[in-house]
């Protein structure tokens, strides 16, 4: 069986669960502690990231992205890169700027000092990363309201890789109750039709011990 190492919380793992699920290929999750740095896992993956994925032929593939693009070169009945050259440029633009600026300046900040602190005991959230933290988002929301108010899915016309990363990264922060939704009613409308596929359902079944999500994390209707 193909085995995906991950996080829960992890947005870069959740973009990989997503595309998995939509692209309906079977797979096992291995929770991966990636501060116990056990060295068979960075022999497999020397940057000792989450994810990494485990093919059944031993093909082992680390880094979201490098995963995303074996997945659609691999597995391409199911197209989410887009159709025509633009698409594609489009969705590896939204892709890079949810994973690098919205990853960086938001998930990495609120997520490493409200969750990895916590369950790796690596102390407490220091107040100035999230401060910073809140202050991006409530720079970034307006953004993705925008694309979502004037764009079918994220990319354009089609549902893609670009939605799944956004979806990965504010299904996260979602479940630490820091999106503000009602400052952003097109993105929720967006974010509850993301929410209803298929793939979606494992990722609202994720719980992390100490830490509950918001009552409406896991409901369709929010
Ligand atoms: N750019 C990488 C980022 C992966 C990443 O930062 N994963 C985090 C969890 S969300 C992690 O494994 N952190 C542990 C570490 O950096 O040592 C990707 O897309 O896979």
């Amino acid at each position: 069986m193909r085995i995906l190492y991950h996080l829960p919380l992890s947005p870069y793992s959740r973009k990989v669960r997503l595309v998995l699920g939509e692209k309906r290929l079977p797979f096992e999750l291995k929770i991966e502690r990636v501060w116990e740095n056990r060295p068979e896992y960075l022999d497999r993956n020397p940057a000792g990231t989450v994810p990494m994925l485990q093919e059944e032929n031993g093909l082992c593939i680390p880094h979201s992205w490098v995963i995303c693009e074996y997945l659609e070169e691999a597995y391409p009945d199911t197209p989410l890169l887009g159709r025509t050259l633009a698409e594609r440029v489009e969705v590896r633009r939204l892709v890079a700027w949810f994973d690098e600026k919205f990853g960086g300046e938001v998930s990495r900040p609120l997520l490493n000092e409200k969750v990895m602190k916590r369950i790796s005991r690596r102390g407490n959230p220091d107040g100035a990363a999230l401060r910073a933290g809140y202050a991006h988002i409530r720079g970034h929301l307006p953004y993705i309201d925008w694309l979502a108010e004037t764009r079918q899915w994220l990319a354009g016309n089609m549902l893609s890789m670009a939605d799944f990363a956004a979806a990965a990264h504010l299904s996260c922060l979602d479940y630490i109750g820091d999106v503000d939704w009602a400052r952003a009613p097109a993105a929720k409308d967006w974010y509850a039709r993301i929410k209803s596929r298929p793939c979606f359902r494992a990722l609202l079944q994720d719980r992390v011990t100490g830490i509950n999500p918001p009552a409406h994390y896991a409901d369709l209707d929010f």
